[in-house]
């Protein structure tokens, strides 16, 4: 998936860099930056010594010494002061330019922690929609696996607004799991009513492309929203070959999030997008809180794939895409 939220010790990670939450000197401190630094091992600290300290909002590279990753970012965020401080730039910045350096160098991975987000005091929930919409933006002209890395619990994911209006969605349409079967290969007829919304297509169109394939269907909506293959498989969250996969083999069977995320990238509405789904043996359930919050989404017309993953994080579910 080339984006991916995590949870993870940033050190631990496996990518060609990672991403330092550094200060102005670029000679070490606590959070993310005391623990590059103790695993790096002191290598990494003379190095930075020789870089001359670096700007709020901008970003240099180093080696990785001791850590797994090849090299790291160092990068300088914002100290949070009242939002008004032009933090949300300079937050911007961070995140454009490490990513910038990255592209630089030819780098094929890179992994970010939310920058600011401790000693620095930027809350959460806003640098989280920054550092997703950034990325968001550079994925969708640039390949590579960007990782966002989270230490803590998840609940701050999502303003306190957005989490409750899910919650409360769920709430309202979750019947548990003895009301219908969970399973995702579920009947047309569970389909039907899973999620009790009217079907809203032209039946002559539905017995017309009866007979295709998932990946006839995909290659044929592609066509007809005027979208490219790069466009799709990038609003997908979905990795180039896997793309090229699907394309090539008229039976190929995607998982569930992989046709969903299909689904965002194409803006199918709920019908559209459950008739996508039962060529790859899937349906929405009405007991199952993924299903649900993918409703949510297609209900409000949201089809930033991003934001969706964001919202599943936060209520520990799989993410759309590979
Ligand atoms: N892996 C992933 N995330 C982490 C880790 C880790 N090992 N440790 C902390 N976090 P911070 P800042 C999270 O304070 O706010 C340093 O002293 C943490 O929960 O590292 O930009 C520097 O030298 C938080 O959400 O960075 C600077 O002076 C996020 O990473 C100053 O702190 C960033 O926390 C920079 O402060």
């Amino acid at each position: 998936m080339p984006f991916e939220i995590i949870r993870n010790d940033i050190t631990k990670v496996h990518a060609d860099a990672i991403v330092n939450t550094a200060n102005v000197s670029l000679l070490g401190g606590g959070g993310v930056d005391g623990a590059i630094h103790r695993v790096a091992g002191p290598e990494l600290l003379a190095e930075c010594r020789l870089l001359g300290g670096c700007e709020v909002g901008q970003a240099k590279m180093t080696k990785g010494y001791m850590l797994p990753s090849k090299f790291v970012i160092h990068t300088v965020g914002p100290v949070w002061n009242d939002g008004k401080s032009n933090e949300e730039k300079l937050l911007a910045d961070c995140y454009k330019n490490s990513l910038k350096l990255a592209k630089e160098n030819r780098l094929e991975s890179i992994a970010f922690p939310l920058i600011s987000t401790g000693a620095f005091g930027y809350p959460k929930d806003k640098a989280l929609k920054i550092a997703i919409s950034v990325i968001g933006d550079f994925l969708l002209s640039y390949e590579m696996v960007v990782y966002l890395v989270v230490f803590d619990k998840t609940a701050f994911m999502l303003s306190e607004k957005l989490f409750s209006s899910i919650k409360q969605y769920i709430d309202e349409k979750y019947i548990g799991e003895f009301a219908s079967s969970t399973s995702y290969s579920s009947s047309i007829s569970i389909v039907g009513s899973a999620l009790n919304i009217k079907r809203k297509r032209n039946l002559k169109d539905v017995v017309k492309h009866m007979d295709e394939t998932f990946s006839q269907m995909l290659l044929r909506l592609i066509d007809e929203k005027g979208m490219t293959d790069a466009e799709t498989y990038k609003k997908a969250n979905i990795d180039r070959r896997l793309f090229s996969k699907i394309r090539n083999n008229v039976n190929y069977n995607p998982s569930k999030p992989t046709a969903i995320a299909f689904a965002i990238a194409l803006h199918l509405n709920l019908d559209e997008t459950k008739d996508l789904l039962l060529k790859a043996g899937f349906a929405l359930s009405r007991s199952s809180i993924f299903d649900i919050i993918i409703d949510c989404f297609l209900n409000e017309g949201n089809y930033n794939i991003f934001e969706i993953n964001q919202a599943l994080f936060a209520f520990d579910q799989p993410l759309l895409g590979q």
